[in-house]
């Protein structure tokens, strides 16, 4: 007995452990099942009626082929009596149920898109372009000299409207917490909006295949209370100022000795490349290319010597820094806030 009941409790503190190891992955930074949205909850709200009622047809059905076969074991069926369409079983089960759960859906989701739509043109008085590249994100605030990259930084509950086109192929702009996926095709502005309703970071991810990087092809949105987002692109908008150590000012040189400026840009230097993304603030972000490594200096100095082992394919090419200068580099780098 006693060894009974304490196999159950094994087995019941199995299943509880199972839950909870699989709830976390249910409340992460990138998990439609976490909504932080009015768009992303009512996204939610339909997944989950789609899984519950699919649920139950299933159990239905598997009820049904378990009746069947017990019935007919030892039986000899009549061929051909149990499949005229006048039959009441087949026209309800295999007609009338099926259309009542497909309208059903079809009612259910036409009421669900226009939670998800984009913002009339003008409807937002904030607006943020995103261009996907191969691959990462460029980020621009037009009106407010802004530009960044991989990381958009937005007011709370506030609707923000972000308008997304292309520079190559097509890439799928998705935030699963805030709301739906948008395509960015080549040729084509498209906008989707967001409005996170509480302070926190949002991991989005390229959702359409774009090539060799597509899986590293991140990006988070930061949402922050109103003065503090003011604050942030206050700070943007500021250019580069002069590196105020020696020390910095050899990170300086040796950035524009190596290349990095023909394809990077700091606003307030000579450094106007387009290739790469904007460098400006690059001490500011959380992470680099693309969400793919820490924004640390660890992980600066193993990106810049060989970004083609983090990223293969990536248009950054490997660069021989030399020790001294390759730290130098980095702290002038990680300056620029
Ligand atoms: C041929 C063009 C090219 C050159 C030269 C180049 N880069 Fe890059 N760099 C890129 C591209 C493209 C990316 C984006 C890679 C990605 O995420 O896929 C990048 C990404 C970066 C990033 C990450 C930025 C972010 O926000 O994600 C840093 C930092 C960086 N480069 C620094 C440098 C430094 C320092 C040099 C010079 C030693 C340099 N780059 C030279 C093209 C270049
Ligand atoms: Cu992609």
């Amino acid at each position: 007995m006693a060894r009974v009941a304490k196999t159950r409790r094994v087995s019941g503190t199995v299943a509880v452990g199972a839950v909870l190891a699989v709830t976390p992955a249910c409340s992460s930074q990138q998990s439609t099942l976490d909504p932080a949205s009015d768009s992303a909850g009512r996204i939610a709200d339909l997944w989950w009626v789609m899984l519950v009622g699919s649920a139950v047809v299933f159990a239905v059905v598997t009820a049904l082929v378990l009746v069947a076969v017990l019935r007919r074991r030892g039986a000899h069926a009549e061929p051909g009596r149990a499949s005229r369409l006048g039959d009441p079983l087949i026209a309800i089960g295999g007609v009338g149920i099926p259309a009542v759960v497909l309208v059903s859906l079809f009612v259910l989701t036409v009421r669900t898109l226009p939670v998800t739509s984009a913002p009339a043109p003008g409807a937002t008085r904030l607006r943020i372009e995103v261009t996907g590249r191969q691959w990462f994100w460029e980020v621009r605030y037009p009106g407010r000299n802004v530009v960044t990259a991989n990381e958009l930084v937005i007011p709370v509950d506030v609707p923000v409207e972000v308008r997304v086109s292309t520079q190559d192929v097509i890439h799928s702009f998705w935030v699963p917490r805030l709301n739906r996926k948008i395509d960015l095709i080549p040729g084509h502005a498209s906008s989707v909006l967001l409005r996170a309703e509480k302070p926190g970071v949002y991991r989005g991810q390229c959702a359409e295949f774009c090539g060799l990087q597509h899986a590293n092809m991140a990006f988070l949105v930061v949402a922050q209370p109103p003065e503090r987002f003011r604050a942030w692109l206050a700070r943007e908008r500021r250019p580069a100022g002069r590196p105020r150590t020696p020390a910095l000012e050899r990170g300086r040189r040796v950035f524009f000795r190596s290349a990095c400026a023909g394809c990077h840009r700091i606003a307030g230097t000579a450094a106007r490349g387009d290739a790469g993304p904007d460098l400006t603030h690059l001490g500011a972000r959380r992470t680099i290319a693309a969400g793919t490594l820490e924004n640390t200096e660890r992980d600066l100095r193993r990106w810049i010597l060989d970004p083609q082992r983090f990223k293969p394919g990536s248009k950054m090419p490997g660069l021989e820094v030399p020790g001294d200068d390759l730290r130098a580099l980095v702290a002038y780098l990680r300056s620029l806030e």
